[in-house]
C-alpha cells in the first residue's frame, strides 16, 4: 500500500466520522479540486444571479417591494463575496475564478439564463429559485469541508427571507384581479420546470454525485433533493390557488411522495452550453460590470500596496 493510499484512507474514514475538514488539514487532490470547482460556482450562481431581479428594482410596484427587493439582491452580493472566500482557503485565486466566469469556461445555474417579463417573476424567482437553492444549501451546511458549511449557515438563514418575500408577492398577485392572477399563473409556468433542473442531471446521468457524496461534500443526492422540493412546494401552490404546469403530477401513496412528469433535459444540457434564452445578454452584463470596476480594483489594490511598503519601510527601520 503507498503512503497516498493511506492517506486517502486516512481521510475517509475522518470524513466518514462526521468531522469538519480544515484548510490546513490533509486532503485528496481531487476533493481540493472538487471542492473549488463547486464553491466557485456557486459564487458565480450568486453574482449571476443578481441580474434577473436587478431588472426589476427600478420598476418595483411599490416603496417597501423596492426597498425588499434591494435588500434580496445585495444578501446575493454577500453570498457571492463568502463563497469566493470560502474557495480560497483552498488556494484558489479569485482572479482567475472570474476570469474563468467572464470567459465563458466556467459554469454557473442554468436558471439564471431565463428572462424576467414580469413582475410576478419576482415572486417567482423568491419562491421557487430561492426555494430549491435553499434545500440544496440547507443539505450543505453539512458539508465536509469546513469553511464551506459555516458559509451556508449564514446564507440558508438569508435565503429563507428571500423565499418568503417571493412568495408573498405571489399571494398578493393570486389574491389580486383577474389579470394579476394571470400573471402570477404564467410566471409559474415558466419557472417551474427550469427550477427542477437547478439540482442538476438524474442521478444516474450525474458524473460526479457518487464521490462526492462519498466525501460527504453532497450529502443528498440531485434526485432526493428534487423529490423534496416538489414534495414542499405543491401544496404552496395549491394555497396560491395556481397549477403546477405538469399533468403527471400526482400523489403516489405508496411512495409517499409526488410523481412528476419528464424533464426537458435537452434544454437543460442547450442551457449550460450557453445556448439559453438570456446567457449572453448576462455575461455581457457581467462583463461590462467587471470592465466598469477596474478603477475600483485599482484604487484598493493601491491602498493595500502602500499600507503593505509603509509596513516594509518600518520593519527595516526597526
Ligand atoms: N446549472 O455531476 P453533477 C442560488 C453541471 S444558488 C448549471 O450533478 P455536481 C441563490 C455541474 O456543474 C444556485 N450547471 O454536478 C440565488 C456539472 O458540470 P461540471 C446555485 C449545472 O456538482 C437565488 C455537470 O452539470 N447553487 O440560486 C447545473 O455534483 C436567487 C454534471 O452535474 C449551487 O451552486 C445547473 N443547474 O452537482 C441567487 C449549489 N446542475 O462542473 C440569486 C452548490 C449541474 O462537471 C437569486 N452546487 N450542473 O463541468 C451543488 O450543490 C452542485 O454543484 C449541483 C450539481 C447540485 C448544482
Amino acid at each position: 500500500m503507498t503512503k497516498e493510499m493511506n492517506l486517502e484512507e486516512r481521510f475517509q474514514a475522518y470524513v466518514d466520522g462526521e468531522n469538519k475538514v480544515e484548510p490546513k488539514d490533509w486532503m485528496p487532490d481531487k476533493y481540493r479540486k472538487t471542492l473549488i470547482r463547486q464553491i466557485s460556482q456557486h459564487a458565480h450562481s450568486e453574482v449571476v444571479g443578481m441580474l434577473p431581479e436587478a431588472n426589476w428594482i427600478t420598476r418595483a410596484p411599490s416603496l417597501r417591494r423596492k426597498v425588499a427587493l434591494l435588500a434580496k439582491v445585495q444578501d446575493e452580493a454577500g453570498h457571492g463575496l463568502y463563497l469566493y472566500s470560502a474557495a480560497e482557503t483552498l488556494a484558489a485565486d479569485r482572479k482567475d475564478m472570474i476570469d474563468d466566469l467572464l470567459s465563458g469556461k466556467a459554469k454557473y445555474s442554468s436558471i439564471f439564463n431565463y428572462p424576467t417579463p414580469t413582475w410576478a417573476d419576482i415572486g417567482a424567482i423568491g419562491w421557487l429559485v430561492d426555494g430549491a437553492a435553499i434545500a440544496n444549501q440547507v443539505m450543505l451546511c453539512r458539508t465536509s469541508y469546513g469553511p464551506y458549511s459555516r458559509a451556508m449557515v449564514k446564507i440558508c438563514k438569508e435565503e429563507s427571507f428571500h423565499q418568503r418575500q417571493g412568495y408573498e408577492i405571489l399571494l398578493t398577485l393570486a389574491k389580486g384581479t383577474d389579470a394579476q392572477k394571470q400573471m402570477a399563473q404564467d410566471s409559474l409556468n415558466r419557472w417551474w420546470w427550469p427550477s427542477l433542473m437547478m439540482f442538476g442531471p438524474t442521478d444516474d446521468l450525474s458524473p460526479n454525485s457518487a464521490q462526492s457524496m462519498k466525501w460527504k461534500i453532497k450529502r443528498k443526492s440531485n434526485d432526493e433533493l428534487r423529490q423534496e422540493f416538489i414534495d414542499k412546494t405543491v401544496p404552496q401552490a395549491e394555497y396560491l390557488g395556481l397549477t403546477i404546469p405538469d399533468p403527471d403530477l400526482k400523489w403516489n401513496e405508496e411512495r409517499g411522495h409526488y410523481d412528476h412528469g419528464s424533464i426537458d433535459w435537452d434544454e437543460f444540457y442547450q442551457v449550460i452550453k450557453g445556448n439559453g434564452k438570456c446567457n449572453k445578454i448576462r455575461m455581457k452584463a457581467r462583463r461590462e460590470a467587471h470592465a466598469n470596476g477596474e478603477w475600483v480594483r485599482k484604487a484598493a489594490n493601491a491602498y493595500a500596496e502602500k499600507q503593505a511598503a509603509r509596513k516594509a519601510q518600518e520593519g527595516s527601520a526597526a
